[in-house]
């Protein structure tokens, strides 16, 4: 298997083979060796181990974020943030190590001691995509160390290169077997599931729905972070130029490859001039080589994935949708996409209910806010949606109305704070939350204890 650069297609960053179901089973039993010992160590030990994890990252950012630039065509600038986020997540569950691991309960009868308690699980599988090849494994790999466990991960074949890179960062400061990589596709990611003690996944909603499946089969615990159709609903008493240039970036940026990118701008009647400006704001985004720092939008991640973005938007023109902004085919080697816009579909249209992934976004109307919660509410997927106002009013009713993981005023639909929990509804997500402190609770399995003085009678 290979992963080329989406900017320069002849330049083949990684070259390897796909591990077989036999080498992932005995990596995970090596793993569970290693596991056992890991989680015998004092905690402030454990502690320390993960703040030089974040050190070594730290003394690597810049191999980082070039190798993420070439292998995935992340803009310089968002990549090497990327990195930055991935250094803070360490030093978070550094120190996340040492917080309470249970909770201590009344006594039942006055004398007994009742309390719970958290334990590691045992071995993570983590399949991760390409498109936050330094962050996603990280928010993975550094909840899973912190409480105990050991961790095997799967990488996308596309992020192969940068994930071997992280991976012998953190082998140079863990123990032996407690963190190792197995590269491949589908096959290796089956496997892994078949075998790991717990599952997290972040991909597509086809690919995640079999491997909740098959974690079901085999009863272990798995969360599935999957794909988005997020809207931004604009208000006429909106900072209207701020607004633009928020969902430009956040529907286009990195090419619209996130899953919390913003897919739907539904503009609420009177907010007529937003559009010009949303319409100037995405043709001023600098559409470029990814290695340029003034670039926000690169290429797509393959040839298939272009393909698939001018179809979609191809199928929008079909489905009555109009091209108020790009549209057009890029010249030249690399897979890039121009941002485009296409208003005037309905809300059932293909470019309003499916995940393109890609810089494409549709732009919708509604008579009023009730229309557009309606309108944003109803998609499969449900993982961010955000509005913009300056009426306290409409700013609460939005929050308690959108049904979405996450739910932000004046604010864009991608970025996330890696301390806060993340992961949405239906279609997006699967099991329990991700990141921040949210993370104990699926790292972890509680017991609860009970001690009674020697000689009570019941
Ligand atoms: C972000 O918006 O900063 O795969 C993170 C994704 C999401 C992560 C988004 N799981 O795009």
């Amino acid at each position: 298997m290979q992963s080329v650069s989406p900017q320069r297609p002849s330049e083949v960053i990684a070259t390897f083979s796909e591990t077989s179901p036999e080498t992932v089973a005995a990596t995970v039993e090596a793993a569970r060796l290693a596991q056992r010992s890991w989680a015998a160590l004092p905690a402030p030990e454990r502690a320390r181990t993960l703040a030089r994890a974040a050190s070594e990252v730290e003394a690597a950012a810049r191999d980082l974020t070039e190798l993420g630039i070439a292998e995935v065509g992340k803009p310089r600038l968002e990549m090497a943030s990327e990195v930055q986020r991935g250094i803070a997540i360490l030093q978070y569950y550094a120190g996340a190590v040492l917080d309470p691991e249970g909770d201590a309960l009344p006594s039942p009868d006055g004398k007994s001691l009742l309390w719970s308690r958290r334990h590691a699980q045992g071995v993570a599988g983590l399949i991760t995509p390409w498109n936050f090849p330094v962050a996603i494994p990280l928010w993975k790999m550094a909840p899973a160390l912190a409480y105990g466990n050991a961790v095997v991960l799967k990488p996308a074949p596309a992020a192969t290169a940068i994930a071997q890179l992280l991976g012998d960062l953190l082998q140079r400061c863990l123990p032996p077997g407690l963190v190792q990589l197995v590269p491949g596709g589908a096959v290796t990611g089956a496997a892994l599931v078949e075998t790991a003690d717990l599952v997290s996944f972040t991909g597509s909603s086809s690919v995640g729905a079999s491997i909740v499946r098959q974690g079901a089969e085999r009863q272990i615990p798995v969360q599935a972070e999957m794909g988005g159709q997020n809207a931004s609903i604009v208000l006429p008493d909106a900072d209207l130029a701020s607004a633009a240039s928020l969902i430009a970036a956040s529907a286009m940026g990195y090419a619209g490859q996130k899953c919390t990118a913003t897919s739907r701008v539904i503009v609420v009647e009177g907010a007529s001039r937003f559009l010009e400006a949303l319409v100037e704001a995405v043709r001023g985004l600098r559409v470029s080589d990814p290695g340029e720092s003034l670039t926000t939008v690169g290429p797509v991640i393959t040839e298939a994935a272009r393909e698939r973005a001018l179809g979609a938007v191809e199928l929008g023109r079909q489905e009555g949708g109009r091209v108020i902004a790009g549209g057009q085919p890029f010249a030249g080697d690399g897979y890039f996409v121009e941002p485009t816009l296409v208003a005037g579909l309905e809300p059932s249209a293909h470019l309003c209910q499916e995940e393109v992934f890609a810089p494409v976004a549709a732009v919708l109307t509604a008579r009023d806010l009730d229309e557009a919660i309606e309108v944003a509410n109803g998609v499969r997927f449900g993982l961010v949606s955000s509005v913009y106002t300056s009426n306290l009013d409409a700013a609460m009713d939005s929050l308690s109305r959108l049904q979405t993981g996450l739910v932000r005023v004046n604010a864009p639909t991608s970025g996330v704070d890696f301390y806060a929990p993340f992961g949405g509804t239906g279609a997006s997500g699967y099991g329990m939350k991700e990141q921040g402190k949210a993370a104990a609770a699926f790292y972890t399995k509680s017991q609860t204890l009970t001690i009674a003085p020697s000689g009570s009678s019941s």
